[in-house]
């Protein structure tokens, strides 16, 4: 936990003055700040340094400056060195938001960094509320997203129905949240605005079983416009609402007649609905509303796929992100569904052998295992897999796939130079 953040800025008078810090008691002498200051222009503009000082591990980000004046406003995080176990995480942080801090305006700057140091040094916690039927599935998805729960097994156990309501915290990479798990069948108290769990909800995930819509339209229809209507009572309950019709798998005839007919109600609210089934490890439509959570809670896969995909579309037709491994290399995100885009006979078997041999590289920690490129059966398409734990240390690798050496060559470049922005210098006091 850092001890103290801090935004310095230049003044041409004056010279370098802290512009805002946090906490508001937190110190720092005048000479360290010329100190650092030096430090970071004697190693180049570009570079981000970290010092040990007597007890603290002083963490120095300036962003790189290409052309025009020089750049002499920069953020320094004070930690104790205890928490050296922090760093990692604090720098990839940095690495991720530092630039766009200072390249704010300087009226607008001073509340961009003070939310993202209150956000470092005392990590936000998002709501996440799972409503709905009873036996609809909100206890099993809960232990198949947070838990890593293998689906077979949740499929062969039965579970209590959960009462009133269950809230626990969870780690999302980067992110911390807490999952609102209610009852089914207490959901009348739900929609009540004095016991509704629904106030001050980050995202509230409404679960009706694909049965439930089969047999009864009518009463999905009414409870969904409730669920609305509560909604707009209070602006403390937020409008992000989405709808798993779960248990999918269970309709076997007109399947797309069946989905439209439901889009086209929930479109009216304006509600995104989902057809999920945690079957066979998951269909697509649960997938989806797994990434769907990721890239609105984790800030990290956010720039995972900001970053990638821009790089991906540009060889659209032949370049294509296959998934992302965490640092236990389990599959956090996998884009392989629909399989049109992986020519593999056997997608599970790819991905288990990938996994793998990814392990057993990475225990060589040279940079030969950071760039790793290989052709799987007679796939005419090459696999590229990227070490990414460098940005992100709960990340291992990213595996994408190109369709030629050419494009290989290019997203090399592209990693490099990402690798290369990522980089800190260790520097003695
Ligand atoms: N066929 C099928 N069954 C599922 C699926 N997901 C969960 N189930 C089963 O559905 C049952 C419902 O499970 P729960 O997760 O306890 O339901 P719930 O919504 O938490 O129920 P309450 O706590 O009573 O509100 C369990 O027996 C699961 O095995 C799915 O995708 N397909
Ligand atoms: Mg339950």
């Amino acid at each position: 936990m850092p001890k103290g953040i801090f935004l310095i800025g230049w003044d041409n008078t004056l010279g370098s003055k802290i512009e805002a810090k946090f906490p508001q008691n937190c110190q720092i002498q005048n000479s360290k700040i010329t100190q650092y200051l030096i430090t970071l222009q004697a190693f180049g503009k570009s570079s981000n340094i970290q010092i040990k000082d007597d007890n603290d591990l002083v963490l120095i980000y300036g962003y790189p400056v290409r052309e025009g004046t020089a750049n002499y406003d920069f953020i320094i995080v004070i930690l104790d060195s205890l928490d050296e176990s922090d760093i990692p995480k604090i720098k990839s942080k940095l690495n991720l938001e530092g630039e766009k801090i200072l390249k704010t305006p300087k009226p607008k700057r001073l509340k961009v960094f003070l939310d993202f140091a209150r956000n470092l040094i005392k990590q936000e916690q998002k709501k996440i509320v799972f409503m709905g039927y009873p036996n609809s599935g909100k206890t099993t998805t809960k232990y198949f997203f947070f838990e890593k729960i293998r689906s077979e097994k949740l499929l062969e156990t039965t579970f209590t129905p959960t009462k009133g309501i269950e809230s626990k915290p969870y780690q999302l990479i980067d992110s911390n949240l807490v999952l609102f798990d209610t009852s089914g069948q207490e959901i009348e108290r739900w929609y009540n605005i004095d016991e509704t769990p629904l106030i001050g909800s980050d995202l509230t995930i409404f679960f009706i079983t694909a049965m439930d819509w089969k047999q009864n339209p009518m009463k999905v229809k009414s409870d969904l416009n409730r669920l609305f209507q509560l909604s707009e009572k209070s602006d403390q309950i937020n409008h992000d609402l989405v709808l798993f019709c779960h248990k999918f798998d269970e309709i076997t005839e007109n399947i797309e007649d069946f989905k439209i007919k439901l889009i086209d109600f929930t479109a009216t609210l304006g509600i995104t609905v989902f057809f999920t089934s945690i079957k066979d490890s998951g269909n697509f439509d649960i997938q989806i509303g797994y990434q769907l959570m990721l890239r609105k809670f984790s800030p990290l896969f956010a720039f995972i796929n900001n970053f990638l995909n821009p790089l991906m579309s540009k060889y659209q037709q032949s370049g294509h992100l296959l998934f992302l491994l965490d640092s236990d290399f389990t599959l956090i995100s996998d884009f392989t569904f629909g399989g049109e885009n992986l020519d593999v006979a056997n997608v599970q078997q790819f991905k288990s052998s990938t996994i793998k041999m990814m392990k057993i590289i990475n225990l060589d920690d040279n940079k030969s295992s950071d760039f790793i490129t290989f052709t799987y059966e007679s796939s005419a398409k090459i696999v590229v897999c990227l070490r990414i734990s460098k940005f992100n240390p709960d990340f291992s690798y990213v595996i994408m796939q190109a369709d030629s050496y050419q494009i290989v060559g290019e997203i090399y470049r592209e990693y490099k130079k990402l690798k290369k922005g990522f980089s800190w210098i260790m520097h003695n006091s």
